[in-house]
């Protein structure tokens, strides 16, 4: 089956797991704005249920929800052009989400490299939900019948495991039922890298705040995070080959390319043979200009939280009328009295 029997339709999410990164903007937020002027419909989502997969302290999770859904209104998302919630308002998710549980094979599930990077060597102590957590990422994405997600690259296995999951579901019960979504991983933004270790990503919840720029963050402390981002000694090279093997410096440039919206090839044209000291504080004063008028919107959005909260619910609302019917024809299909 392909999905071209759907209608096309976009679900992406953030988890609440911590302060919005450049890599959560630059990955999936700006790219979100862009699609949500097509005619397709979209649907975007703070993931609170994926965030308390790890611990979160209740009063964080609420502020931090309301974070995430500040940061994409900020940046552009309309709640009357797309649907904008929080994922625990939508219950019918989880319901979704056990029934991909019975249909996901364990050992799809054993394959999931973010669960072992998150779980690292004390797997036996990570939660159930951590392990779950692609079974319900699935759930999020098939509750819509969304055609097509767009992601940062990280995210690429787990959308691998919703189609496997929507196949598997397809053949067991003999329908055409759930489409076989689609990742969408294009441009600059895609991977955006750790500032002190350019082969690991930039995270909201790694351990040093030096390693990440947050949407939050003021001109201040962009300038000193680039200024003391790692490098290597030489500069910007005169050709963007030039840049193979020196992943630090490729993502300096990578992040002016996102920013700007042009070619990384076309940064390292303009830059070409120049030192870090030309190039970080060029980079921080692009980053503030662009960044600072969303990270001023975010704050005074945040100054009124049942705004947002309003907002939430009425986009939960939006979302439980596409999802309710999708879920009651997953009951009857799967032979569930109701
Ligand atoms: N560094 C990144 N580069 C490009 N895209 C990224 N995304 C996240 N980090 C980068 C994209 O942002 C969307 C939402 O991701 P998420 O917050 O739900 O989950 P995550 O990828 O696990 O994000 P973090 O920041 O790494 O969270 P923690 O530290 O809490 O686990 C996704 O589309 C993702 O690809």
């Amino acid at each position: 089956m392909t999905d071209s029997t759907f209608t096309p339709r976009v679900f992406s999410g953030i988890k609440p797991s911590g302060g919005l990164t450049l890599g959560n903007y630059l990955g999936a937020i700006k790219r979100w704005v862009d699609m949500q002027d097509g005619e397709t419909e979209t649907i975007y989502c703070a993931v609170d249920l994926h965030a308390i997969t790890v611990w979160q302290d209740p009063a964080g999770l609420k502020a931090g929800t309301r974070e995430i859904a500040a940061g994409m209104l900020a940046s552009g998302i309309d709640p009357e052009k797309s649907i904008l919630f929080n994922q625990s308002q939508v219950p019918e998710h989880t319901q979704l989400a056990w029934i991909f549980n019975c249909v996901a094979r364990l050992g799809w599930m054993n394959r999931m490299t973010q669960f072992k990077d998150k779980a690292g060597k004390n797997a036996e102590k990570a939660s159930l939900g951590l392990y779950a957590y692609p079974s319900l990422m699935a759930a999020d994405i098939l509750l819509y019948h969304a055609t097509h997600v767009p992601v940062g690259e990280d995210q690429k296995q787990h959308v691998e495991l919703t189609r496997d999951i929507a196949n598997k579901f397809n053949n067991d019960f003999g329908v055409d039922f759930f489409p076989v979504t689609e990742p969408v991983i294009e441009g600059p933004g895609t991977r955006v890298m750790n500032l002190r270790d350019g082969t690991k990503k930039m995270s909201k919840s790694g351990e040093s705040d030096m390693e990440r720029i947050n949407m939050l963050d003021d001109a201040d402390t962009i300038a000193k995070k680039f200024k003391k981002a790692k490098t290597d000694p030489d500069g910007i090279p005169e050709t963007f080959d030039g840049l193979n093997g020196r992943p630090e410096a490729k993502n300096l440039v990578d992040i002016y390319s996102g920013l700007a919206d042009i070619s990384a090839e076309a940064v390292v044209a303009e830059y070409a043979g120049a030192g870090w000291g030309k190039f970080k504080p060029a980079l921080a004063d692009l980053a503030v200009a662009k960044l600072a008028p969303i990270s001023d919107e975010m704050k005074r959005l945040m100054d009124d939280p049942a705004e947002i909260d309003r907002k939430l619910a009425r986009g939960a609302e939006r979302a439980r009328e596409i999802a309710t019917p999708i879920l009651d024809k997953t009951y009857d299909i799967v032979g569930l009295l109701r």
